[in-house]
């Protein structure tokens, strides 16, 4: 806890230093490791790295999860539009209970990582066996884990699992940015964008890479659509009404005709809106279970803001990068 503190502004879960089974341990030195951007060591596990903490979390959660069918998880990329897609889950699946222009809806009074909490940077970094079981259905989890590692510990339950893709040049400059809030500025003043941009094209980063984690999301939706959505961010921009429909018709509660004709999709468009949700106090000035302020997760939303911070040079590398990966898959980015 105490080097958590010494490292990061907030204290974010996923680099806090706590204690470690002796199965974690084991494992640990079993695994390939490499130094993060602060020198921090990070473990490879099942095709994703990884701080000790969050490794210790996935192997609680590997080991005591029980998925039931009405299960629905949010899988993600960090700086993918996690906190967007938690909030849209959130108001479509409860808006019978919670109709989106409610004025005492959670969204308006909590922030979307505390009604939709992750798995491993949240509830099993926190407990080894979280209580889960009394939680109503359906519940809604979310997490950066790869399809691997999250879909051995689903254990053929067919509950649904929505991926949220973003284009890796905008996620990359949302990350850095996200950096600056979380982590204390001198721990890497000598590491620049440009070590960013090769890390990524390395591979070598916590919860990467990105290019492994995109493309299984995105087979698995191809070979298996009833149970894995694949969205993309971009195409919420451009189509939200679209995308939220397909939402809903992947978690089993399409909207109506008569939701339709009376506004409700746009409605919790416009509760989940960016403009919206950065607004609200809970937003701006309140705590989240996940350990970073709630106010980190909202910067400027949006497609494109790459092209203020990469030069052409970096944003070469990244397409050069992306189209050798997943180059073929049908996969493609601006
Ligand atoms: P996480 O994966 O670490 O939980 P995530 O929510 O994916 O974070 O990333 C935050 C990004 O989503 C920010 O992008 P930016 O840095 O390019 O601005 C944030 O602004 C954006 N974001 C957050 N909420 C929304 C929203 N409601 N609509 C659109 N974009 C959003």
């Amino acid at each position: 806890m105490e080097a958590s503190k010494n490292l990061l502004q907030t204290p974010a879960n996923f680099m806090k230093v706590d204690s470690l089974s002796q199965e974690c341990e084991n494992l640990i030195s079993s695994l390939p490791s490499e130094k993060d951007f602060m020198g921090k060591n990070l473990y490879s596990y099942q095709g994703s790295w990884y701080y000790p903490s969050t490794l210790q979390a996935i192997l609680n959660f590997q080991k005591h999860f029980r998925a039931r069918d009405s299960d629905i998880i949010l899988a993600s990329f960090p700086k993918s539009g996690t906190t967007w897609l938690k909030a849209l889950a959130f108001a479509v699946v409860h808006r019978n209970k919670y109709a989106p222009n409610l004025v005492s809806h959670p969204l308006l009074s909590d922030n979307p990582h505390n009604l939709v909490r992750f798995i491993e940077l949240d509830l099993y970094v926190k407990s080894q066996r979280p209580d889960l079981e009394e939680l109503p259905s359906p519940r809604i989890f979310a997490t950066h884990m790869p399809f691997q590692t999250l879909h051995d510990s689903l254990r053929d339950s067919p509950c649904k699992v929505v991926y949220m893709c973003r284009n890796i040049k905008d996620v990359l400059v949302s990350r850095w940015h996200f950096r600056s809030k979380v982590v204390r500025k001198e721990l890497y003043s000598n590491y620049s964008l440009e070590d960013m941009v090769d890390e990524f094209i390395k591979g070598v980063y916590s919860l990467g890479p990105f290019d492994d984690q995109v493309l299984r999301y995105w087979k698995e939706s191809l070979v298996n659509s009833n149970q894995v959505l694949f969205m993309r961010y971009e195409e919420m921009i451009e189509n939200p009404e679209a995308q939220v429909m397909r939402l809903a018709d992947l978690l089993g509660c399409s909207f109506t005709e008569e939701e339709k004709q009376s506004g409700t999709v746009e409605k919790i468009l416009e509760l989940c809106s960016f403009g919206n949700l950065s607004n609200l106090e809970t937003n701006k000035t309140g705590t989240s279970v996940c350990g970073v302020a709630p106010h980190a997760f909202f910067r400027r939303g949006g497609v494109g803001d790459w092209k203020n911070h990469l030069t052409h040079e970096m944003a070469r590398k990244l397409d050069e990068m992306v189209e050798k990966k997943l180059g073929g898959s049908g996969l493609k980015f601006e």
